[in-house]
């Protein structure tokens, strides 16, 4: 390999995915000896210890009585320039094109010839939006053009941003697939499962346990989640843990409660660690109609678990149906849990399938295999737009 590099990373800082893999690749450089430099709003959410080759830079987004709403945009352009002078940079690698690609692409007009090259990864939401926003095409778009180097995480995604972003297919995308620390997403032993068992306290848990992790947008559909629990524990005994928190999350309390189901279902609201609970589980659920990747079902597969969830967009490229989980259409919910109680309910099949998703995960999706490709893709880019 080349030199060291010296990068700038911004992503959303959140529990997100893109904001996991972000940090978790900035963090996987500095162990490689290359300078990462952070440049976001927060601290990143996984970059929860001191490392050396790390460091943290703020955007303040100052207020003015003249602004109605605080330009995030351009205080972010502005902390990346001073980065880039100060520290030297060779590349920023903003996550998400709308504003992260936008902002660096001011940023590089400022600093002219000295400007570090741009690689954008896109997550998927960033089609999302134009979707439901049509007047952000023209800045996604254009912001993807100005790249120097763009990647993503499924075809499912390299197709719609040609499609939906109209970006000509002459446009090298390259996909770089989510991965997992293998080590870290570990399947859980009888001595964690029974400590997590007794640790849901006010939930006693006794049966089997069905999880799904998000960030509660309607894109989750978290109601087909209560849905096709509901059937299951009908059948089986079972309990549904849900993690993470976010718009729809009184809607579903709701539900539950409409639905009697509230003690059998345990909310844990926003969780740091959360292999701690995945990997205690047995089952997880991903019923989503939008989903560029699904690395929360990655990260349940390399626990050995089983995703049951929708075959919408990039989800049948990480979860190989009727290998490591299985398939139906968006809302199908009757489907997911006739797929669920047949494998609950199947002790053989189960310890098969668990076995053959912790094994693909690995084979699949190992962190170092994907730092490789984007460290080699930073140095390709770096030779090609020199
Ligand atoms: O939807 C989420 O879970 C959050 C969102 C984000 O911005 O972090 O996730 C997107 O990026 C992840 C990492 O690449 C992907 O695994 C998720 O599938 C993707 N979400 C959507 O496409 C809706």
């Amino acid at each position: 390999m080349g030199e060291k590099l010296k990068i700038g990373i911004t992503c959303y800082p959140t529990f997100g995915g893109s904001g996991v893999v972000a940090t978790e690749i900035g963090m996987a450089m500095a162990q490689r000896g290359h300078r990462v430099h952070f440049i976001c709003y927060d601290v990143p959410r996984r970059l929860n210890r001191f490392s050396q080759n790390i460091f943290f830079h703020e955007v303040e987004v100052h207020d003015n009585p003249l602004f109605d709403f605080p330009p995030y945009s351009l205080a972010l352009s502005s902390k990346m320039v001073e980065v880039a002078q100060y520290e030297d940079l060779d590349i920023f690698h903003v996550h998400y094109a709308v504003p992260h690609a936008t902002s660096a692409y001011l940023a590089k007009q400022i600093l002219n010839a000295k400007a570090p090259k741009i690689i954008t990864t896109l997550h998927g939401t960033d089609i999302t939006l134009v979707g439901n926003e049509r007047s952000y095409l023209p800045i996604t778009r254009f912001s993807i053009l100005e790249s120097d180097g763009v990647t993503v995480p499924s075809h499912f995604l390299k197709n719609a941003t040609y499609d939906k972003l109209n970006v000509p297919t002459a446009t090298d995308i390259r996909i770089i697939p989510n991965f997992i620390d293998s080590e870290q997403f570990s399947p859980g032993d009888a001595e964690s499962k029974e400590k997590f068992r007794q640790s849901l306290g006010h939930c006693p848990v006794k049966g089997r346990i069905l999880v799904h992790v998000s960030n509660f947008r309607p894109v989750k559909r978290i109601d087909d989640v209560i849905r096709v629990f509901e059937k299951v524990t009908k059948q089986i005994d079972s309990h549904l843990v849900l993690v993470g928190d976010g718009p729809e999350r009184s809607k579903i309390e709701a539900l539950v409660r409409d639905l009697n189901l509230q003690n059998k279902v345990c909310f844990l609201g926003k969780q740091q660690l959360t292999q701690e609970i995945v990997r205690n589980c047995d089952l997880f659920l991903l019923p989503s109609s939008n989903e560029s990747f699904g690395l929360a079902a990655l990260e349940a597969l390399s626990t050995g678990v089983p995703v049951i969830g929708s075959n919408a967009e990039g989800i049948p490229e990480v979860v190989k149906h009727a290998e490591v989980g299985y398939l139906a259409d968006i809302g199908d919910v009757e489907t997911m849990a006739s797929y669920a109680v047949k494998l609950l309910s199947n002790h053989k099949e189960y310890d098969r399938m668990s076995k053959a998703a912790r094994e693909y995960a690995i084979a699949e999706y190992s962190k170092d295999k994907l730092i490789d490709q984007y460290e080699s893709y930073y140095y390709e880019i770096l030779k090609e737009k020199a």
